[in-house]
C-alpha cells in the first residue's frame, strides 16, 4: 500500500515567491500544496522539540537516562490514536503552551493569508503526532482531510516536524495536484490514524504523483483539504517522530464543532481549562470566541461509514477490523456503537 520511495518525488520549494500572494495562489492552484524550507524558526521549534520530548520522557516514552531532544523511544512501548495509553499522555504534551502558541506567529499567519487572500486565523485544535518507531501498521493512510476536520475546502493544513525528520522516521507525503478532482472521495476503513482511507483503486487512475523530501527542522508544508496525502512509515530503530499539523481558516468561514475542542478530546475527556493550567499568559487561550466563527455540527458520516465497514471485515475475520474494533470498544464503552464494537467481537469468540 505504501508507495515505494524510488517513486517519490521531491517536494517544490515555494521560499523564492514567499510574500508574493499572487504567485502563491497560483501555483496552489497547480500543485495542491505549499513547500517551504525554514519558514517557522527553528530555535523555537527546537525548544518545543525539548519541551514535547521531556513530557513524553516522564510519561515513560522516552529512554530513561537519554537526552530527550534526541528523541529515542523506550523499548517496547508503543500506542498511538485511539489507544486510552496515548492520550494519557498525548493530553500532557496537549497542556503545553509555547505548542498552541507556535501555531499563531506571524509568519504562519501572514503565509497562510497570503496563500487564500483572506484573513485568517488558526483553528483552535491544535494537532500533535507522536509516531512511535515500527509501528507501521498505524501510519496514516492515504486520505483528504477534508473527512476529518471539515469545515470548508478552503481550509489549510500546516504540516512541519518539531526536529529534522528524515525519509525513515514518516513524514509526510501529498499527491501533486489531487486537489482538483474537486470533491471529497470515498474513505474506508483503516487501521491508521484517523481510520479513514482513500483505496488504492481510486486514486491511482489520476496518474499523479507523490511528493516528499527529507524535511529538516523549519520545513512547512502547506496544502488544502481536498490534497490526498499520507504519512510514511516510522521504519528507524528507535526514534520517535514529532510532528505538528494546525489547520487555518478564513476568520469568516464556518468551522466545525469538534474543532473547537482539544485535540483527542472525543477519545478521552480533556478539556480547554485542563490545557490552560500552566500557562503563563491568556493571550491566546478561547481567543477564537472574539472572532465569532459560525460554527456547525460536525458530518459523522465519514466515520460512521468506516465503523461500518470495521465491522463487517471484523465478522469476515479481518486482523486490522478486530484490532480496531477491540481498542475502539475500550475507549468509548457505553456508548452506542462502542456496545456494537463489543458485539461484533463477542460474537467472534
Ligand atoms: O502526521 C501524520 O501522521 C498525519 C498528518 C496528516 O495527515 C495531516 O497533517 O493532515
Ligand atoms: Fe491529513
Amino acid at each position: 500500500m505504501i508507495p515505494e520511495v524510488t517513486e517519490l518525488q521531491e517536494l517544490r520549494e515555494s521560499n523564492d515567491i514567499h510574500g508574493n500572494p499572487a504567485a502563491l495562489q497560483e501555483r496552489i492552484a497547480e500543485d495542491g500544496y505549499l513547500f517551504f524550507r525554514q519558514l517557522q524558526d527553528p530555535d523555537m521549534l527546537w525548544e518545543l522539540r525539548r519541551q514535547m520530548l521531556s513530557t513524553m520522557q516522564d510519561g515513560g516514552w522516552i529512554k530513561q537516562g537519554t537526552d530527550p531532544v534526541d528523541g529515542i523511544a523506550e523499548p517496547g512501548v508503543q500506542c498511538t490514536e485511539g489507544d486510552l495509553e496515548y492520550t494519557d499522555v498525548y493530553h500532557e504534551v496537549y497542556r503545553n503552551q509555547l505548542f498552541h502558541e507556535s501555531a499563531h506567529r506571524d509568519i504562519m499567519i501572514n503565509t497562510v493569508s497570503d496563500i487564500t487572500g483572506r484573513d485568517m486565523t488558526p483553528q483552535p485544535q491544535k494537532v500533535a503526532r507522536l509516531w512511535f518507531p515500527k509501528y507501521t501498521a498505524h501510519t496514516t493512510p492515504i486520505h483528504q482531510d477534508f473527512v476529518h476536520f471539515q469545515g470548508t475546502y478552503d481550509n489549510l493544513t500546516c504540516w512541519a516536524p518539531v526536529g529534522d525528520c528524515p525519509i525513515e522516521l514518516g513524514g509526510l507525503a501529498v499527491l501533486r495536484g489531487s486537489h482538483k478532482v474537486g470533491h471529497v472521495m470515498d474513505h474506508h476503513f483503516s487501521l491508521g490514524a484517523g481510520s479513514l482511507m482513500i483505496n488504492a483503486q481510486d486514486y491511482e487512475p489520476l496518474g499523479l504523483q507523490w511528493h516528499t523530501t527529507n524535511y529538516q527542522l523549519g520545513d512547512t508544508l502547506i496544502f488544502p483539504a481536498l490534497t490526498i496525502h499520507m504519512a510514511l512509515p516510522n521504519v528507524t530503530e528507535d526514534k520517535l517522530r514529532v510532528s505538528l499539523d494546525n489547520r487555518y481558516q478564513a476568520i469568516d468561514d464556518p468551522i466545525a464543532e469538534h474543532m473547537t475542542e482539544p485535540h483527542l478530546a472525543s477519545f478521552s475527556p480533556f478539556n480547554w481549562k485542563e490545557t490552560y493550567t500552566d500557562w503563563t499568559s491568556t493571550k491566546f487561550q478561547y481567543y477564537w470566541k472574539d472572532i465569532g466563527m459560525e460554527i456547525i455540527p460536525k458530518d459523522n458520516s465519514f466515520s460512521d461509514r468506516g465503523f461500518h465497514e470495521a465491522c463487517e471485515l471484523a465478522r469476515s475475520g479481518n486482523d486490522e477490523a478486530v484490532h480496531h474494533l477491540r481498542r475502539f470498544a475500550k475507549r468509548a464503552a457505553g456508548t452506542e456503537q462502542g456496545d456494537e464494537a463489543q458485539r461484533v467481537l463477542s460474537e467472534l469468540t
